[in-house]
């Protein structure tokens, strides 16, 4: 009659036995209820889910003996325990140690509040298991897969950052960077492929100079060894003609998302704002080059973004609005508005008078200059996409200007090695297959 009542959270994709043989244990002490974590905080603390939250609970729904399925979400369980008051909560005793543990400290905390139990049993960590883990992750690289994962991340979280890579080590230090913080993990969302970095990295000015197929290469450099979606930066996109073709190499490769940008003629970097020549294109062109590249993609998954230059070049923001309205009826799934100012004023009364006429469509900002701001403020705003867009090859270069000074000053590579990474260090940044 007074069965006790268990509590077990899962947030994979698959079952296993080892998972069945932890929903037996569990299912020993009591009611079993099953908690399925949700995409959003799947995502933030292990990477992206393959099976979204709904058909996983479907998956707990259909196994014999789960009296119901809740879904956790948050990494927090105080909610869903406060709601539950389970008298016990199962786990691996793999968090017991690292970054999980202030979260098994909570647990334990709201579980005392009425005389509830955490039981923990040993964490199976069988080869075929991590082998299994290993096949998911390669699935996640797949292009049909990575090519959706903005939107659905857009969908899930509404605001997404992304960092800078310009090659494939570049790449894997964006895919695996990971901060712990409230026993979660933080990590960037995407990847941004950097027209001023690619270019930077082959020592040429960011001119549309490096063409199209080297752009290419990097990318497939990245896209070989990563598994997060990817915003490209397609500088001016080009002539109409050629840019149907860049959205075709670019939604076939895996590609989340293009940028595009209003400028004409010879591009320059937006930082160099009016001290270099550029030229605005116009709003019927740009709209028509837009129009063109979403006649040419095939899924509905590839994003194109029109970058308007208008507060770089100094033209004020009824232009930017304007231009920001032609855009997204041209087609525009998505808008970036740059500007080179310290000062993100000017950025908050862009959104701030665009989100009155448009409440939806995903807002980029690249607060290079203007990065007083945090990430929350901004999605408080009204931004969904913040690209971190140099940032990397910035801190990079320095560090490399010095150890080439220091050998070159004392004659021998001594002095400079305390400033340096071993090399085996480097390499376990490397996976192996
Ligand atoms: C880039 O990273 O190449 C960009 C962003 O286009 S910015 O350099 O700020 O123009
Ligand atoms: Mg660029």
């Amino acid at each position: 009659m007074d069965r006790k009542k268990v509590y077990l959270c899962f947030s994979t994709d698959i079952i296993h036995g080892g998972h069945i043989a932890l929903i037996r244990r569990a299912q020993e002490l009591g009611d079993l209820i099953i908690g399925v974590l949700s995409d959003e905080a799947v995502a933030g603390y292990k990477r992206f889910p393959l099976v979204p939250a709904s058909e996983r609970r479907l998956m707990f729904e259909n196994i014999a003996g789960v009296t119901r399925v809740v879904e956790q979400k948050t990494l927090s369980y105080r909610d869903v325990l406060m709601e539950l008051r389970p008298d016990f909560v199962v786990h691996g005793d793999n968090w017991v140690h690292g970054f999980q543990e202030p979260i098994r400290a909570e647990v334990i905390e709201v579980l005392s509040l009425w005389g509830g139990k955490l039981v923990e049993f040993p964490y199976s960590s069988d080869d075929k298991y991590r082998e299994l883990d290993r096949r998911q992750r390669a699935e996640l690289a797949m292009p049909d897969l990575r090519r959706g994962r903005l939107k659905r991340l857009l969908d899930m979280k509404g605001f997404v950052t992304a960092m800078e890579a310009h090659d494939g080590l570049t790449g894997l230090i964006v895919e695996n960077t990971a901060v712990h913080e409230n026993g979660g993990a933080r990590q960037f969302d995407a990847m941004w492929l950097s027209s001023l970095c690619d270019s930077t990295a082959r020592g040429k000015p960011d001119i549309e100079l490096v063409d199209m197929t080297s752009r290419f290469r990097t990318l497939d450099d990245i896209m070989e060894v990563t598994t997060k979606p990817i915003i490209f930066d397609g500088d001016t996109g080009g002539l109409t003609e050629h840019f149907v073709y860049t959205v075709r190499s670019l939604e076939r490769m895996g590609v989340s998302m293009v940028i595009i940008e209003d400028k004409t003629g010879l591009k320059k970097n937006s930082l160099f704002g009016t001290e270099v020549v550029q030229t605005q294109d116009s709003i019927e062109h740009f709209s028509e080059k837009i129009r063109a590249g979403c006649r040419a993609r095939r899924t509905k998954d590839f994003m194109i973004c029109a970058r308007i230059e208008s507060l770089i070049l100094e033209k004020g923001q009824e232009d930017a609005l304007r231009r920001a309205e032609a855009f997204v009826q041209a087609g525009a799934d998505s808008i970036m508005i740059h500007s080179r100012r310290k000062d993100p004023q000017e950025i908050m009364d862009f959104l701030e008078a665009f989100r009155k006429k448009d409440p939806t469509t995903p807002v980029v900002l690249v607060p290079t200059s203007f990065n007083s701001v945090k990430e929350e403020e901004w999605k408080q705003r009204g931004a969904n996409i913040v690209i971190y867009a140099n940032q990397l090859m910035r801190a990079a270069v320095p560090a490399v200007q010095r150890a080439a000074e220091t050998i070159l000053t004392h004659h021998r590579a001594e002095e400079c090695d305390r400033d340096l990474m071993p090399f085996k260090d480097i390499i376990r940044l490397i996976p192996e297959e």
